[in-house]
C-alpha cells in the first residue's frame, strides 16, 4: 500500500506532511487506520483555526460599551408572577404529555478535573445509595414518563473515547428501566502543537484527537445513525417531538423537562431558551448571558473581562448576573436549520496532551503543549430568532460535579443533595437533625422514583417522624 498521492499533496500543501513520518514502519492495518483518519480531517478548517487561534491571540469581540444585562423571566416574587409561572407550567405539562418533548444529555466530555477513571455519568454520587449520575437522570425520566403516561425519549451523547464504557454501563444496569434510550456519538477534532500549529500524533498511526465540544451536539444529532438508522433528529420528527430539553451530565439537581420552563419557552415562541441563576460571585465559573449589540449572547467565564464581571448596580448586586447553568431548550426546527446553514465558532483550549515526538517516543508533557478546538452549544443563542431566559433558584437546581476536592466536588454535591432532601422532608412534616449552620450531618437521599419534587412527599411521611440518621427513600 502506498500513500494516496492526492492526500500526500494536500498535507504537504498545508505544511502538515509530518503526520506521514512513520509510514514505512506501519503494517497494513496501521496504514489503513492513519489514512482513514487523515482523510476525515478538514485541513482547510484546521489551517484557518491555527491562523486565528494558535498563531494569533483569539479576538474576543467584547466592547464593554456594547454590553447590557439581558431581560429575563425572573423568579416569581409577586402573586402575578407566580400565577404566570403556574400558567406556563400547564402549557409545558401539556407539551410533555403530548410527546412533544425529548431529552438530550451531553456526556461526551473527558471530566479531567474530576480525575475519575470512567465516564462522569457513572460516578457514584448518591449520598446514601451511591447511585450514579446516569441512574439519577434516568430515574427522573422514568418517573416523568409515568407521571405523564408517555415515554419521554432520552438521547445521551457520548464521545468515541467513552462510548463503549457508557453503553456497557447502561446495559449492565438494565437501562435503568427506560422505555426509550438512544446513545449517539459526537465528533472529534485533531489537536495541534501550541507553538507550531502542527497536528499532533498520539501514535505512529494515529492523530491526537479529542471531542469537538458540546457545540458538536447539533451535528451529532443530525448525523445518520449506525446501520442505516435514521438520525436522532429524524427519529424525533417521526415521533412528533418539537422541543428538545438539553442538559449536562454533571448536575444531579437538574429539573428535567421542567414544565414551567417549557411553557415559558412556548409562550415566547422561542427557538432557544436558557435557564440562569443569579451570579453573586464575579469569579463564578459559569458563562453569563448578556445583551451584546441588542442580541442575547453568552460570554464564557474565561472570556469575561474583570471590568465587566465586577460591574455593579446601585444596590450592589452584579450588573451582569445571568449565570448560564447549561440547561437549555431548543426547537427541533431550529436545530435542523442551524445544522444546514451556520457553523458555530470554534474556541481554543490549551491542554496537556500526550504526543509522539520526532524520534517516535510517546511524551507525557508536564506543561500544556496542545491546543484543542471546541465549539460551545451556547453560541447558538444569538442565532435564534426569539429566546427566553428563565431564572431559577440555584439551591434547588444547580450543584455540578466538576472537581475532585473543594468547590463543586463529590463532598459539596452530596451535602447539597442531603440538605435539599431534608428541606423536602420538613415541608412534608418531618423533623430533621441539623448542624448549627443548617446543614445535615448525614446523608439523605430520595430516589426520583419515590418523589420527583417535594410536593410528591405530602401525606407520605408519618406524623412525628424524626430523622437523625442516613435515609434513602426509593
Ligand atoms: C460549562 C459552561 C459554563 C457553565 C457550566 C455550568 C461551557 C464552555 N461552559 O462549564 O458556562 O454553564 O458548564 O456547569 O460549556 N461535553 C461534551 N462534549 C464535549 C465537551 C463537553 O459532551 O466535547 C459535556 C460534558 O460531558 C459535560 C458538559 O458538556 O456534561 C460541560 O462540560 P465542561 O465540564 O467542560 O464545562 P464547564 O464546567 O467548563
Amino acid at each position: 500500500m502506498v500513500i494516496p498521492e492526492a492526500l500526500r499533496r494536500r498535507y504537504e500543501e498545508y505544511g502538515q506532511a509530518h503526520v506521514l513520518r512513520y509510514w514505512d514502519e506501519l503494517d497494513a492495518e496501521g496504514r489503513q487506520r492513519l489514512i482513514g483518519e487523515l482523510e476525515r480531517v478538514d485541513l482547510e478548517r484546521i489551517d484557518r483555526l491555527v491562523r486565528e487561534l494558535v498563531r494569533a491571540e483569539p479576538v474576543v469581540p467584547i466592547d464593554p460599551a456594547g454590553i447590557r444585562p439581558v431581560p429575563i423571566h425572573r423568579l416569581p416574587r409577586t402573586d402575578g408572577e407566580r400565577a404566570a409561572r403556574r400558567r406556563a407550567a400547564r402549557v409545558g405539562e401539556a407539551a410533555v404529555a403530548q410527546g412533544e418533548v425529548a431529552v438530550v444529555l451531553v456526556a461526551g466530555g473527558q471530566g479531567t478535573r474530576l480525575g475519575f477513571d470512567g465516564p462522569k455519568g457513572t460516578y457514584p454520587i448518591g449520598p446514601v445509595s451511591g447511585a450514579s449520575l446516569f441512574q439519577i437522570h434516568s430515574e427522573k425520566i422514568v418517573a416523568l414518563s409515568r407521571r405523564y403516561g408517555r415515554a419521554l425519549p432520552f438521547y445521551v451523547m457520548t464521545s468515541p473515547e467513552n462510548h463503549a464504557a457508557t453503553a456497557a454501563f447502561f446495559e449492565a444496569n438494565g437501562r435503568f428501566g427506560l422505555e426509550h434510550l438512544r446513545l449517539f456519538t459526537q465528533g472529534q477534532m485533531p489537536a495541534v502543537d501550541r507553538r507550531t500549529g502542527r497536528l499532533l500524533l498520539a501514535g505512529k498511526d494515529h492523530l491526537a484527537l479529542s471531542p469537538d465540544g458540546h457545540g458538536g451536539t447539533l451535528d451529532a444529532l443530525a448525523a445518520p445513525g449506525p446501520e442505516g438508522q435514521p438520525s436522532c433528529l429524524e427519529e424525533m420528527r417521526e415521533r412528533g417531538v418539537r422541543t428538545v430539553f438539553y442538559f449536562q451530565v454533571d448536575n444531579p439537581l437538574v429539573q428535567i423537562a421542567d414544565p414551567a420552563f417549557v411553557g415559558l419557552h412556548r409562550e415566547a415562541e422561542a427557538e432557544v431558551s436558557f435557564k440562569v441563576v443569579e451570579k453573586v460571585d464575579p469569579a463564578e465559573r459559569v458563562g453569563v448571558v448578556v445583551e451584546l449589540e441588542g442580541r442575547p449572547t453568552v460570554i464564557e467565564y474565561s472570556d469575561l473581562p474583570a471590568e465587566l464581571a465586577e460591574r455593579r448596580e446601585p444596590d450592589g448586586s452584579l450588573a451582569l448576573a445571568a449565570g448560564s447553568i447549561a440547561i437549555h431548550l431548543f426547537e427541533r426546527s431550529f436545530i435542523e436549520r442551524i445544522v444546514g446553514q451556520a457553523e458555530l465558532p470554534y474556541h481554543r483550549a490549551i491542554k496537556k496532551m500526550a504526543y509522539m515526538d520526532e524520534e517516535g517516543r510517546l511524551v507525557e508533557p508536564d506543561e500544556p503543549n496542545a491546543v484543542k478546538f471546541e465549539r460551545f452549544i451556547f453560541d447558538t443563542l444569538p442565532l435564534a430568532a426569539r429566546s427566553a431566559i428563565v431564572e431559577t433558584d440555584r439551591r434547588i437546581e444547580f450543584e455540578p460535579l466538576k472537581n475532585a476536592t473543594g468547590a463543586d466536588s463529590p463532598a459539596t454535591v452530596r451535602q447539597r443533595m442531603s440538605d435539599l432532601f431534608a428541606d423536602w422532608l420538613e415541608s412534608a412534616g418531618a423533623r430533621v437533625l441539623r448542624r448549627s449552620d443548617g446543614s445535615v450531618p448525614f446523608g439523605i437521599e430520595i430516589s426520583p422514583l419515590y418523589a420527583l419534587e417535594s410536593s410528591e412527599l405530602k401525606g407520605r411521611i408519618p406524623e412525628n417522624t424524626w430523622i437523625e440518621q442516613p435515609l434513602y427513600l426509593r
